[in-house]
């Protein structure tokens, strides 16, 4: 991109405002301000990206398209600007106009278009793939809604939508010229033509999906990617669509309504699944004008159909956009005319799956009649690949009835999307070493062992662009500073870091720079949720979606044990501690809502005790999101990743928190194993059951928490305080959660983990007051990030999955 200096930009700012708000720039509001601002970037981009896209088309590289259901995207303004590397540029050009860039960039409503993990790495990856030159794009839905914003009253969630797209959004372009069509209902037709047969679909519901494309730019190399979202219209009257013709106004009322629900909003559940019609048709809507939008293209750059597979990568995060597989052959088929087998192949070399989730309510099962009267081709073609899979597996497992029958892609009334996916594509992996092993020895262990090849690991990352370098820009430059920039296009080269370590000086500036990123979190925790915190005490955390799975009632049972201990010994000698949550629980997901009840109810009764406030606070924060996230991760001191073991597929968070300095108390779960092995057991701390125990309690039984509770004083009574008015007027208010983990037998074992988890908080204690030990173990994690960066993971991808070349344009 051209260089841009100080002069010009204010300038070319100047001049934008008034084009676009027609009154002088004192004049004009922060949001006209902020308008303003992302439309010149925009502009400025637009240029790079045309260029971009030309370049694709005339070398003709394989593109390679990101399909998923979800893209939490956060703020786009900051990472935008500094990826074209003119960040600096534009914050010094704006403070002579008495403008202030932070200010400005905080107008900017998140896209949440997600709901946590899975949504965020598509955004890392996007952000990488940009990066690291390879012609990758997203493909989603544009949801008019994205995940609901949280209002905690009386300590309770509340859900409110999120029209995030009020105040417009300048980074989108839509495209109506590069619309598509989709069909839904009606029938099929099958006629014969020469000996072929061809399929005709008749008195279907046609809707028009628009796309609408936003720029992702790449980190200072000259390349904006495209993710293009789809929205879902009624096709206009223009349109020719005699199979269905509806005169009747109100008809058509309800046409567009119920077309116009497709796109409307993101289903909020991250771990459960539920056969929802309306999740059916968002994920084909937009599988279907993905594929049909790349197939276009591809022709209209000359493409050979029989060569897509060379040309073209698509991979499907998680389960629901599988019906790519039967679109795809439906197009090769159906429109392209090609044999089964010639479609079959390019399909499954097409195609690449990534598991995220081993927990069994999570996994898409679509009842057949619901699929079928949606969805009558793509239902006819699942058929037929499943009739087709299962003579494969006659051959393979003779007389092993119950095994195919369990394999089989239809079985029990249902549609199993997780068996189309392996058997439709090339690639299955999961997202760390441990998930991955369990997905072959255990979840899927009959499909590996007929598909041995198609199963890999790709470990999940992050991107240290936004996670360390934009949201840490002190960390930044003190690590500029000590070991040179080359990091930042090298994150493994943050290793050179840890040759520093035991420089004093090194390790005050680390200590000073957490003190006032934590300084700055205080500031916005009093801001928003008006509690005084102590900078100075230890910034205890855990953010992520509320799930027992997760344990936040094994944090919460920790912090009431310590609180009744101070009550017991006010002269009780620990480092004082304040305890940090953040998250939204599922709508429907009474356990996880009433926890968040349990969390600010705890909150207030410690936080209004002047016996204890003084050593301990407890804050929930409201309506975590990406944005929010940026600002409490660099402020965290310890990183809570405390997951039953085997539950948490990756985790992403404690990259971010490793990456930013924390201090990490974990499960053996997860990427939690590799964090460990990179920084070592001396610089993270390890508690509770590993994953054979776990598995083998599941299996063979043998655990009782009742016993547990019968022999461990301390849980007796925090259990107790759980149902006995302490923490609520109403006493059945957490009966639940008390149930859950002593009537139903703890599930997640929290209350077997419990004595191992205060002795590694205990841990934690000892080894804040040694405060060099302290700095020296975050710098080691510091040090040890890069392998974490999405980066490393992306080219993972590209060379181990996509067949795309990695070319390091800088190196
Ligand atoms: C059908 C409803 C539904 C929706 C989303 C079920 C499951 C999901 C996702 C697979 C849940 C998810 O976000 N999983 C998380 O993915 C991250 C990225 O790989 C991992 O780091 C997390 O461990 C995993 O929980």
């Amino acid at each position: 991109m051209t260089a841009i200096d100080k002069k010009l930009f204010k300038k070319l700012y100047v001049n934008k405002f008034l084009e676009m708000h027609g009154i002088e720039l004192k004049e004009g509001s922060n949001q006209q301000k902020y308008e303003a601002l992302g439309s010149l970037v925009r502009d400025y981009v637009t240029r790079t990206w045309l260029k971009t896209n030309k370049k694709y088309n005339k070398t003709g590289e394989k593109q390679v398209y990101y399909f998923s259901m979800e893209f939490l995207l956060g703020r786009l303004l900051g990472d935008s600007l500094l990826n074209i590397g003119i960040r600096d540029v534009c914050r010094e050009a704006l403070a002579e106009l008495n403008i202030s860039l932070e200010e400005l960039e905080n107008l900017e409503q998140d896209q949440g278009l997600g709901n946590g993990g899975l949504g965020r790495l598509a955004a890392c990856f996007l952000d990488s793939m940009a990066s690291l030159n390879i012609p990758g794009h997203g493909c989603g839905i544009r949801y008019k809604y994205g995940f609901f914003e949280q209002k905690v009253i009386d300590g309770k969630q509340v859900e409110v939508s999120d029209n995030w797209l009020r105040q417009g959004n300048v980074w989108e372009k839509r495209n109506a010229n590069k619309a598509e069509i989709v069909k839904f209902g009606g029938n099929i037709k099958v006629e014969e033509n020469n000996g072929r047969l061809s399929f005709i679909h008749v008195n279907y519901e046609p809707v028009l999906a628009v796309p609408y494309d936003t720029p992702v730019v790449g980190y200072e190399n000259d390349v904006v990617n495209t993710l293009r979202l789809w929205s879902a219209e009624a096709v206009s009257n223009e349109f020719d669509f005699s199979s269905f013709s509806r005169g009747d106004f109100l008809q058509a009322i309800e046409y567009k309504n119920s077309v116009e629900s497709i796109s409307q909003v993101l289903y909020p559940e991250d771990s459960f699944y539920e056969g929802k019609m309306l999740r059916l048709k968002q994920q084909y809507f937009f599988v279907s004008s993905g594929i049909q939008s790349i197939i276009r293209h591809f022709k209209k750059h000359g493409g050979n159909i029989l060569e897509l597979d060379e040309k073209v990568a698509i991979h499907i995060n998680d389960t629901h956009p599988t019906l790519a597989i039967p679109e795809l052959m439906r197009i090769l088929l159906d429109e392209e005319g090609l044999p089964w087998e010639d479609a079959w192949r390019i399909t499954e070399n097409t195609i690449s799956y990534t598991n995220h989730t081993i927990l069994s309510e999570a996994l898409e099962k679509w009842p057949i009649d619901m699929f079928k009267n949606l969805l009558p081709r793509i239902f006819m073609l699942v058929e037929e690949i499943n009739r087709r899979y299962c003579e494969e597996l006659w051959s393979k497992f003779p007389g092993q009835q119950n095994k195919i029958a369990n394999m089989a892609i239809i079985g029990d009334g249902q549609v199993k999307m997780a068996h189309l996916a392996i058997v439709g594509s090339h690639s299955v992996n999961g997202v760390a070493k441990l998930h991955t092993e369990i997905l072959k020895k255990k979840e899927m262990s009959d499909f590996y062992y007929l598909y041995p090849n198609k199963f890999n690991n790709k470990t999940n990352g992050i991107t240290h662009r936004r996670w360390l370098l934009k949201s840490n820009p002190k960390l930044t430059k003190l690590l500029c500073d000590t070991i040179g920039d080359g990091f930042i296009k090298h994150p493994i080269d943050l290793q050179k870091f840890e040759s520093h370590l035991d420089d004093k000086g090194i390790l005050d500036e680390l200590a000073k720079i957490k003190l006032q990123n934590k300084q700055k979190l205080a500031k916005t925790i009093f801001e928003n949720e008006k509690i005084i915190v102590d900078p100075n005490s230890i910034f205890d955390v855990q953010v992520k979606r509320i799930h027992a799975y997760k344990r936040q009632t094994m944090n919460c049972l920790r912090i009431m044990d310590l609180y009744n201990k101070l009550i017991d010994n006010p002269n009780l000698d620990i480092s004082p501690r304040t305890f940090i949550f953040a998250g939204k629980a599922a709508p429907g997901y009474y356990l996880a809502k009433n926890t968040i009840e349990l969390i600010n109810n705890i909150a207030n009764k410690v936080n209004n005790d002047p016996r204890v406030n003084e050593k301990i606070k407890v804050v929930f924060m409201e309506n975590y999101r990406v944005s929010l996230a940026e600002e409490i991760i660099p402020g965290t001191d310890v990183s809570e990743q405390i997951s039953t073991t085997t539950k948490e597929a990756s985790g992403t968070s404690n990259m971010k928190f490793m990456m930013n300095g924390a201090l990490t108390v974990a499960t053996l779960d997860g990427a939690n194993i590799e964090i460990r092995d990179e920084v070592g057991n001396d610089n993270i701390v390890i508690f509770g059951l590993n994953a054979d125990e776990v598995l083998n309690y599941y299996k063979n039984g043998g655990y009782s928490a009742l016993e547990t509770y019968n022999n461990d004083p301390r849980i007796k009574n925090i259990l107790n305080d759980l149902i006995n008015g302490k923490y609520h007027s109403d006493r059945d208010r957490f009966k639940t959660i008390y149930e859950n983990l002593l009537t139903y037998n703890d599930e997640f074992f929290v209350l077997k983990d419990f004595d191992s988890y205060l002795k590694a908080q205990d841990k934690v204690d000892s080894l804040y007051r040694e405060k060099d030990t302290w700095q020296r173990m975050c710098g080691v994690n510091i040090s040890h990030s890069g392998i974490f960066s999405s980066d490393r993971t992306i080219e993972q991808y590209a060379t181990g999955i996509w067949g795309s070349e990695v070319i390091y344009k800088n190196l």
